[in-house]
């Protein structure tokens, strides 16, 4: 396929927006709609992206899931933030098909929460055919009688949502609450799903009906997996072939309860309707073998890093989160060229969902066990006292990368490292240098 060059223009600014006909609320996001934008281009294409921090504010934004060089990552690591009335632009090749998404990285827990985000899409000729595509952002809000976003003022409020992560029970699809999804009859969709919460686990279920998964993070499985529901953790990407449906058919689209061990109790939620029209023909085909995912280690292959993820208690704020027992930490650097096999730990008791900026990885052991089938992931959930182990190669991009836990509040609180990936062909003297942190 020959490449292009795709632009965009992002502006970022404070708009009105309705979340449902009479609720409006004061959103900040881009070119003034919520989600921002979808982007599209096809792998190997140089997307370009002009960002106008029209805020009050400073902004960045990083490109979750893309393998691009550390320059363009969009952190306060890798640039200087984009101030207000400032323009920055981004400018790479997007070099793997699958659902991955833009948001700010500055002042996460509030630039996220009030829209900040949007989808990107990178496809390919091999992208299996089906009747049709929906791309579908889910969020939530915190909202007060007005409509205006809370804020966790006095003590009890702050201590719960730095602990729990900030959940609301505004339930968003694309912006928007209730929303009605139109599908026709007899067809098979794909609806690719980004979890752009600040800390909900979705745990998405179409009333029972199956639905097979066939790509997360990283693009496409090897083989399609027929479920019911499937779990979607902040930072998370699932690509599914929902359908098909009969017509007349009304169908809830609904979280179910997962407890994640939180002091607000969980509930099963619905977040939009599926309505089945008119019985369409069909072209839809998903093939036993999507693609192949060569394993980048065994089992058994030796530990390079551990990494543990813990709460402990805080001198100021209830608690602490926790890697390798420091909070904004600065991780030794990995060489390029070098097989990264890092077991990460959570020996806390609530689960947190693990972000890996920049690269792909495998998981190749859950608790002591193989897991039950391949993918290329960049967030994965670890449940309270388990142990994973992934495996991950650090390409030629140098520079300096991050890891954290994609409940926003968790990385406000200290559950992040930065850490350099270094060419190898120069010496590691170990002395790498300090970057400045969130606060
Ligand atoms: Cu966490």
């Amino acid at each position: 396929m020959k490449t292009k060059v795709v632009e965009y223009n992002l502006e970022a600014s404070e708009f009105k927006w309705d979340l449902a006909p009479g609720k409006t609320i004061e959103a900040w996001g881009f070119n003034k709609q919520l989600p921002g934008p979808e982007l599209r281009a096809n792998v190997g294409d140089t997307l370009v992206v002009r960002i106008t921090n029209n805020l009050k504010e400073p902004t960045m934004i990083h490109w979750h899931g893309l393998r691009i060089p550390a320059s363009m990552d969009g952190t306060g690591a890798t640039q200087k933030p984009v101030m207000p009335g400032e323009i920055f632009e981004y400018r790479f090749v997007v070099p793997d098909a699958g659902t991955f998404w833009y948001h700010s990285h500055a002042n996460e827990t509030v630039q996220l929460e009030r829209g900040m985000y949007g989808a990107l899409i990178v496809e390919e000729k091999t992208d299996p055919v089906l009747d049709g595509e929906k791309v579908f952002m889910i969020d939530d809000m915190k909202l007060d009688a007005d409509n205006k976003f809370t804020k966790p003022g006095w003590f009890a409020p702050r201590i719960v949502e730095r602990h729990d992560g900030r959940e609301g029970s505004t339930l968003l699809i694309n912006g928007r609450e209730n929303s009605i999804i139109d599908v026709h009859g007899g067809q098979t969709e794909r609806w690719r799903f980004i979890n752009s919460s600040s800390a909900r686990y979705f745990q998405l279920y179409l009333g029972g009906k199956e639905f097979k998964i066939i790509g997360t993070d990283g693009g496409l499985l090897e083989h399609p997996r027929t479920v019911t529901e499937v779990l979607l953790t902040p930072g998370e990407r699932i690509d599914i072939a929902a359908g098909p449906f009969s017509e007349g058919e009304t169908i809830s689209l609904e979280a179910l309860r997962y407890s994640r061990s939180t002091f607000l109790r969980p509930k099963r939620q619905k977040f939009a309707t599926v309505k089945v029209g008119k019985q369409k023909p069909s072209v839809a085909f998903i093939p036993e073998t999507l693609r192949k995912i060569e394993p980048l280690a065994r089992q058994d292959t030796a530990i390079t890093r551990k990494v543990k993820l813990s709460v402990g208690p805080s001198l100021k704020e209830g608690m602490d989160f926790l890697v390798n027992d420091d909070v904004h930490v600065n991780d030794k650097p990995v060489r390029v060229g070098e097989l990264q096999i890092w077991e990460v730990s959570n020996t806390s008791l609530m689960d947190h969902p693990f972000h890996l900026h920049g690269f792909f990885f495998q998981v190749i052991e859950v608790n002591g066990k193989a897991p039950e089938y391949m993918a290329w992931k960049d967030t994965v959930n670890l449940t309270p006292r388990c142990t994973i182990k992934i495996a991950w190669m650090p390409d030629n991009r140098p520079g300096t990368w991050m890891y954290h836990c994609h409940i926003l509040e968790h990385h406000a609180a200290g559950m992040m490292a930065n850490f350099e990936v270094i060419d190898g062909s120069k010496p590691y003297d170990g002395n790498t240098h300090m970057h400045h942190h969130h606060h």
